[in-house]
């Protein structure tokens, strides 16, 4: 079979949210002739109920407002024109235009010293495997990497890094199940420094006996690896599970308190309609978002681009 196209992918991961989206924006469009304050309404209820969030749906409507207006379709003696296709367009170019700035990718050094990432998230959001996609990537752009198997909470996660490892040609850097965490990173980064590695990936728990002692074990984390680099981490990556829609906003919130966060990979966008969390994601966080995961399988990890995102979800 012939390998899909990453914007057929895209589509077919984002079908539950476009479906949902779609069909009930062309049900409200259908035979309207002016975004009148009732057609609003119902966009309004449409585009919350899509996990948009009320802030983002709110200055959505107002830009597609401002539109209108310009365009004489908002009822003050406009043309009676059909306005399904000019509001989708205008939809579409508005949601671009409010992703287009959480558009982001890795930094990766360029000095010599290996880029050092720390992935964190709560349990079964989708870190180890986003972080073997992202070792995958780096390998066959070339580049050496080493992951640290700082999970050492679950012992099958450890297991887990061990295949992947194999798989892609990264080192593991492991202890004991149990051992601390920060240890684990810490030998890592020293084996990167002493064998010119590319890039070090730290896998990490989503789940302790708190979410206080989460949080301190990532501080943790951190604290040591920056001291051995004598720098900042280079990357600290959320990895956000899009099934739990607004949810994601406060979790993430909690994490970018504990470790200042560099970028967010949202997850599982194919299992949900609630995709429309990425909108409120992008603008209430300010982070940037350098990867979204419509699928299990390695290719189904990509870099976020607005445009392409939209397109798919609003085709
Ligand atoms: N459908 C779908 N499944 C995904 C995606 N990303 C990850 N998964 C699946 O989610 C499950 C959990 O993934 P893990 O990577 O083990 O999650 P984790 O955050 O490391 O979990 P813990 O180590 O338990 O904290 C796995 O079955 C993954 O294959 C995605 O984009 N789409
Ligand atoms: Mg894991």
């Amino acid at each position: 079979m012939r390998k899909m196209r990453w914007l057929d992918r895209l589509k077919q991961g984002l079908k539950k949210t476009h479906d949902r989206l779609v069909g009930s924006i062309a049900s409200a469009l259908r035979g309207r002739t002016r975004l009148d304050d009732e057609l609003l309404e119902e966009l309004e209820a449409i585009l919350i109920g899509a996990d948009l969030g009320v802030e983002a749906t709110l200055s959505l409507l107002d830009e597609l407002k401002r539109r209108a207006r310009r365009e004489r379709l908002d009822g003050d003696g406009g043309a009676a024109v059909a306005v399904d296709e000019r509001v989708l367009h205008w939809l579409r170019e508005i949601l671009t235009e409010m992703l287009e700035p959480a558009e982001g990718s890795l930094q990766l050094r360029t000095d010599g010293q290996p880029t050092v990432m720390l992935v964190l998230g709560v349990n079964g959001s989708g870190k180890t495997t986003s972080l073997a996609k992202i070792a995958k990537r780096l390998r066959e752009q070339g580049r050496s990497v080493v992951i640290a198997a700082a999970d050492t909470f679950r012992a099958a996660a450890i297991e887990q890094l061990e295949v992947w490892a194999e798989r892609v040609g990264a080192t593991l850097v492991k202890h004991r199940p149990g051992a601390d965490p920060g240890a684990v990173a810490y030998d890592a980064v020293e084996h990167a420094l002493n064998h010119q590695k590319d890039v070090v990936l730290i896998d990490t728990a989503g789940r302790l006996h708190t979410k206080h002692n989460l949080m301190e074990e990532l501080k943790k984390i951190k604290r040591v690896v920056e001291k051995r680099l004598g720098r900042e981490l280079d990357e600290r990556l959320l990895v956000l599970d899009a099934t739990i829609g607004q949810n994601a906003l406060m979790q993430a919130r909690t994490f970018h308190e504990a470790v200042p966060l560099t970028g967010l990979v949202i997850t599982k966008l194919d299992g949900t309609a609630k995709g429309g969390v990425i909108v409120p994601i992008a603008q209430e966080l300010k982070v940037p978002i350098k990867f979204i995961g419509v699928g299990e399988s390695a290719d189904d990890l990509r870099e976020f681009k607005a445009r392409e995102f939209v397109e798919a979800l609003l085709a």
